[in-house]
């Protein structure tokens, strides 16, 4: 199995590469934030319970979306691989996800992570913010929120996977086949 894991902050282009690299790899995709607003668009209790911690532009808590992970997991048994968008975010979620692939008696081949700036990347999604209707995309202070909290709980997942040489970073600033191209050829070099 390859697993892929798209690290990066908020707006780097994750979910817009992993669009992309689903189709060329044939990986499932698991993105925690498109599956968050599919409980909040269904006005499930647990998307209702996510919506107060996005709109303030705080992390779900870690239970909700571990769970939402292994549901997914367990959904796609016969997956040729993984794409994992937007997660692990904490140091818990990555113990946790590994857990889980061991007990699919698999465990993630790469990480790339997206290097982009923080003015690219609010420009970006108070873009994206004109049509998404998202609501964490509209407000600058949400943003800047997200973005400190990426620095000081997603950023330093990045050494859990440094220690077993599977972080590589990738440029993300250029046009979307750019990135798109030099993630390919990452995501080739493992594969040999
Ligand atoms: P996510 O859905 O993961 O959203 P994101 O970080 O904003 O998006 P991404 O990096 O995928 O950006 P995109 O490609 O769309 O998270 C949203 C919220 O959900 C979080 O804040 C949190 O509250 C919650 N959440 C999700 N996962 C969680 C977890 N594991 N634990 C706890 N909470 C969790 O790109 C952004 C924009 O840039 C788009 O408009 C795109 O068109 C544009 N763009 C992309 N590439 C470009 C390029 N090369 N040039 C110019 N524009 C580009």
């Amino acid at each position: 199995m390859f697993n892929l894991i798209l690290f990066g902050p908020p707006g780097s282009g994750k979910g817009t590469q992993a669009e992309k690299l689903i189709g060329k790899y044939g990986l499932v995709h698991l993105s925690t934030g498109n599956l968050l607003r599919e409980e909040i668009a269904h006005k499930t209790p647990l998307g209702l319970e996510a919506k107060k911690f996005m709109d303030k532009g705080q992390l779900v808590p870690d239970e909700v979306v571990i769970g939402m992970i292994d549901n997914s997991l367990v959904h796609h048994k016969n997956a040729a691989g993984f794409l994992f968008d937007g997660f692990p975010r904490t140091a818990a979620q990555a113990k946790a996800l590994d857990k889980l692939l061991e007990l699919k008696k698999t465990s993630i081949t790469s990480v790339l992570a997206l290097e982009v700036n923080d003015e690219e990347v609010i420009k970006r999604i108070l873009n994206r913010g004109k049509t998404s209707g998202r609501s964490d995309d509209t407000n600058e202070e949400v943003i800047r929120k997200r973005l400190a909290i990426y620095k000081n709980e997603t950023a330093p997942v990045s050494d859990h996977y440094k220690k077993t040489k599977k972080f590589q970073s990738v440029k993300g600033e250029g046009t979307i086949d750019e990135i798109f191209s030099l993630l390919c050829e990452a995501i080739d070099h493992r594969m040999k």
